[in-house]
């Protein structure tokens, strides 16, 4: 255990969630009585609220070896039962009375109360599953993206490097915790690192204000809503750091904040499978409009469509592909979807259109597919969405695309074709009944027909 989070002892408090905290004693203390519960378990899945239980769930797991999988706590039901029967969790973690079980749910282990453990077990290895996070591809179900210890521990102390990220920081942040951004970076990189955690509860401006961090992380949304309360904006001037990332920063976001708090925010680029792999550094340049350079140990290149290569000349664009020690092991169960997202010679292909300058400074340009949606910092497959609508008896056809967004970056855009009678309102409502909250389109255009190819293939591009 020592390996991946440090030492396991200490009074001062380590982790604190919307008011209520933990020395690193009472975390560890109270993660081996759940590692002592769940030991020899294929995988757990946890009732991922932000909550200290939610830490102290995941920090058992990963005592134990036992790969977690964060359950987002507002999940629908489809998405729910896809997550648990993809992964073969056999136990899920939550705080006492916090999950409701369903018939076919595994038994429920409350995270409280739990006896002490007198049993140390042998830490795991390197290469075994620490996480699997679900996430969504451009059809069907999310996938379950194997995180090995080795990868996050890489991940982790590359972003430490870049970011003189030590014990002397407070990380401040509320991002969930069933993400990378909010779990592995916000949780498991303050235990490693060995800083204090500040999580507010929900990214509220005021609660970053009174958080007290050094560090502070948010999706762009967090820092635009943060711009629009320049009373909460102006109280981070005394952090160190400011670090937007999971969606694009707008520009003029980047410049009110830096007038309002006198910080150049930190941009960083990742993704689920790839955990953060470029980034601006603490001793260096911040560019708007930029995600910073490769993190030691990271190698980027750009491919055309026909995979050969695209000069870094600061304007071509090209698909970004990453080769890193915080590669992820494979999507769960799906061996053709792994094997299709790496080159022959294990290049990741993420999907992004990017260009890389001589410098090495990287541009995100947009993603190869309309498929992928960004909305809050939440990535949405527009297939999954289009499958809930269609379970809907009066849906015929629909198609989903992510439209621009003053707040959120992008929103879930609905093209229905379905019965008379059929409301916008009601089909909200019917994909709100399957999936999480943030999955719900925020407009749906009913149409008489969908715009097709020769093929009968829905052309996305002439929607909107
Ligand atoms: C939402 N609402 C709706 C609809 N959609 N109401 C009616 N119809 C709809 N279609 C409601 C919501 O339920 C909510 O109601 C209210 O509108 C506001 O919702 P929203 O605008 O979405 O804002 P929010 O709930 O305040 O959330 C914004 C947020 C959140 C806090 C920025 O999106 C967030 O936590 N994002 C972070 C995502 C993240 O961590 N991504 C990391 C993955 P009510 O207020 O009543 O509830 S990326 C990653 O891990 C990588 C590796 C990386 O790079 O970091
Ligand atoms: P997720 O797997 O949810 O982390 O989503 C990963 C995707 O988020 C990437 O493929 C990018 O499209 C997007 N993304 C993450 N960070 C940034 C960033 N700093 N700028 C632009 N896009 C980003």
């Amino acid at each position: 255990m020592t390996d991946l989070l440090g030492g396991e002892t200490g009074a001062d408090e380590a982790v604190r969630v919307d008011g209520r905290g933990l020395s690193r004693a009472e975390l560890f203390g109270r993660a081996s009585a759940v590692a002592a519960e769940i030991a020899g378990a294929g995988a757990v899945a946890v009732h991922a609220t932000a909550s200290l239980e939610t830490i102290v769930a995941v920090v058992g797991g990963l005592t134990a070896g036992v790969p977690v999988v964060p359950l987002p706590p507002d999940s629908g039901p489809d998405e729910r039962a896809h997550i648990l029967g993809d992964s073969g969790a056999s136990l899920l973690l939550a705080a006492e009375g916090a999950y409701e079980p369903g018939p076919s749910d595994p038994p429920v282990v409350p995270v409280d109360g739990l006896p002490a453990s007198g049993t140390t077990l042998a830490p795991p290895p390197g290469d075994a599953t620490a996480l699997i996070l679900y996430t969504s591809g451009t059809t069907g179900a999310p996938k379950g993206v194997l995180i090995s210890r080795d990868a996050i521990a890489a991940g982790l102390d590359a972003l430490a490097e870049a970011w003189a990220w030590t014990p002397d920081d407070v990380v401040a942040h509320g991002l969930p915790l069933f993400h990378v951004h909010g779990l592995v970076l916000g949780v498991l990189g303050a235990l490693r690192a060995g800083s204090p955690l500040v999580h507010t509860g929900r990214p509220r401006p005021e609660a970053y204000a009174a958080a007290g961090g050094s560090l502070y992380f948010g999706v762009p949304t967090v820092w635009s809503r943060l711009c629009d309360d320049p009373g909460s904006a102006r109280a981070l001037a005394g952090a160190r750091l400011l670090v937007s990332g999971s969606a694009p920063l707008p520009v003029p976001v980047f410049e009110r904040l830096a007038a309002l708090t006198g910080h150049r925010p930190v941009e960083r680029y990742g993704m689920t499978e790839t955990l953060i792999t470029i980034s601006a550094r603490a001793d260096g340049d911040r560019r708007p409009g930029h995600v910073g350079t490769p993190l030691t140990g990271v190698e980027t290149r750009l491919a055309a469509e026909d995979g050969s290569p695209v000069p870094h000349d600061g304007e071509t664009p090209g698909e970004l592909l990453v080769r890193s020690p915080t590669l992820f092991g494979g999507y769960l169960n799906r061996p053709e979807a792994t094997a299709a997202s790496l080159t022959p010679d294990g290049w990741f292909r993420t999907g992004d259109i990017a260009a890389i300058g001589p410098d090495g400074w990287h541009r995100i340009v947009g993603r190869a597919s309309t498929d992928l949606i960004k909305s809050g910092g939440y990535r949405i497959g527009a297939g999954e969405v289009e499958n809930a609508l269609l379970a809907h008896p009066g849906v015929r056809e629909a198609a989903v695309i992510g439209t621009p967004h003053a707040d959120l970056g992008e929103q879930v855009t609905a093209y229905v074709v379905a019965d008379a009678g059929v409301t916008e309102r009601a089909l909200i409502d019917a994909v709100a009944g399957r999936l999480s909250a943030h999955k719900r389109p925020r407009a749906v255009h009913l149409v008489e027909s969908l715009p097709r190819n020769a093929m009968g293939k829905v052309v996305k591009t002439r929607l909107g």
